[in-house]
């Protein structure tokens, strides 16, 4: 995803980054390569020049000249205006407060409105929801067959007729609250390209259900094109959110950087694969972070900065150059993070550690947990768990109040990190400022 991007606007921030001072012609040099980098990735040209104007008037308003790491100031701007151009913050999807919310799919023809009721519909059983299928594409000969056997493989309550599209929908709600079904996502029909017939269809299935969501579903491949189609569609029946599929095979990343600024409408859901399961909501924050390519590399170098003991943060580094990573070395990395404010959120921001450590039960009580657990060890232990066998495992779980079974839950995260760790000691640390804690 965006990896074209991603290498373009890396090139351009090692130029910056890893220098003391900055001059203008250096920060000039900067908002050049920027631009290019967007509009190699068919960023909206409109959107291109309104984002380096923004991203300017705060670099030149912060006086980088007196900044301590000008470059990964440049980096914090960007990433910050890349965040607001992507939507700001995240917007769920829109439930109506009488049920069934209804949940409308347009777009063009194969952009993924089939594929994503699916993935939505998965999605919203995940969380307790009761989602309805529902096939409105009376158009394509087997489209409604399509539904029912994905409807199928995943064993999702569907419904369809023989009426006209605006009627199966209606009849499909009145279905739904018959059997208690609270989420009902309407699959519509989709054409080549825009035309009447089908937009008189959807502008009558809207007036007739009046829909808490009419989501546009774009194939994020078609860049500029799927911003243009969006607008159109915007324009003649009024959509309250936009999903991005196929963002897998989206190297440039065009229309995901475009259509918020140019539609005002946020973007909701991204497809990213084929698989029903291939969904995500969609965070401009964390979007950013990923075309940036670092995590949200410059928050946690702030929070570091305020927080962070650095003669040991830099020992630590040296450490996991050498691959030594104790459980000392993990209480004593504990200690920092409980300073740096809620394990949650730091985690994510950590490049290429936050998605793999999310589901592990480390939360600020455990960590107190673990503490007590590392500090019942003896010092031969700390340096080499491999030795700590069953009965060593029942007098540590004696000394810190635990159960054999926590000791044996810790070991086993500690060993993952150690291999985690062991993997970003064989990565080259440059995108990495000196002295950087992980
Ligand atoms: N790689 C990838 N493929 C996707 C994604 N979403 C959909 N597809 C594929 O895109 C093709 C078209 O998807 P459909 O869901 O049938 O598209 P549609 O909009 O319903 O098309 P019509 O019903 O003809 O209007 C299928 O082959 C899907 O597997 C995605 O996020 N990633
Ligand atoms: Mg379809």
């Amino acid at each position: 995803m965006f990896e074209q991007l991603t290498e373009r606007l890396e090139l351009v921030f090692k130029k910056i980054t890893g220098r003391g001072l900055l001059n203008e012609k250096d920060v000039k040099e900067a908002m050049k390569g920027i631009r290019i980098a967007l509009l190699e990735a068919d960023v909206n040209y409109r959107v291109v020049r309104q984002f380096i104007a923004d991203v300017e008037k705060r670099a030149v308003g912060q006086d980088l000249t007196k900044s301590v790491s000008p470059g990964q100031q440049v980096v914090k701007i960007f990433n910050d205006e890349l965040v607001s151009l992507l939507g700001d913050k995240h917007c769920p999807l829109v439930e109506s407060p009488q049920p069934p919310t209804v949940v409308m799919m347009v777009g063009l023809h194969g952009s993924g409105k089939t594929t994503l009721s699916g993935k939505l519909a998965k999605l919203f059983r995940n969380r307790g929801k009761h989602p309805l299928l529902v096939a409105a594409d009376i158009h394509r000969p087997a489209a409604k067959k399509q539904l029912e056997i994905l409807a199928k493989s995943i064993d999702m309550p569907f419904y369809t007729n023989d009426l006209n599209a605006r009627d199966i929908c209606h009849e499909a709600i009145k279905h739904a609250k018959e059997k208690l079904y609270d989420l009902v996502i309407l699959d519509t029909a989709g054409r080549l390209q825009i035309d009447d017939e089908l937009m008189a269809e959807l502008i009558d299935i809207k007036r007739k259900v009046k829909p808490s969501e009419v989501l546009f579903v774009a194939d994020a491949m078609t860049g500029q094109e799927a911003v243009n189609v969006a607008s159109t569609f915007n324009e003649k029946i009024g959509i309250t959110g936009v999903a991005l599929t196929k963002l897998d095979g989206d190297a440039r990343g065009g229309a995901a950087l475009s259509i918020k600024a140019v539609l005002k409408v946020p973007i909701k859901f991204v497809g990213v694969g084929e698989k029903l399961d291939a969904i995500e909501e969609f965070h401009p924050e964390r979007m950013a972070s990923r075309i940036l390519g670092m995590g949200d590399i410059v928050t946690l170098v702030e929070k570091a900065q305020k927080t962070v003991d650095f003669e040991k943060a830099k020992k630590l580094e040296k450490k996991l150059r050498k691959q030594e990573f104790t459980f000392e070395d993990f209480l004593d990395q504990l200690k920092q993070v409980k300073k740096m404010g809620p394990l949650e959120s730091l985690l994510e921001l950590i490049p290429g550690v936050g998605g793999k450590l999310k589901g592990l039960p480390i939360d600020d009580k455990a960590l107190l947990r673990i503490e007590a657990i590392i500090n019942s060890m003896t010092k031969q232990e700390r340096r080499n768990p491999s030795i700590i066998n069953g009965s060593r495992r029942k007098r540590i779980a004696r000394g810190s109040g635990t159960s054999v079974q926590d000791i044996n839950v810790l070991l086993k995260q500690f060993a993952q990190m150690q291999k985690m760790v062991k993997k970003f000691s064989k990565l080259s640390f440059k995108g990495f400022p000196q002295g950087f804690p992980i």
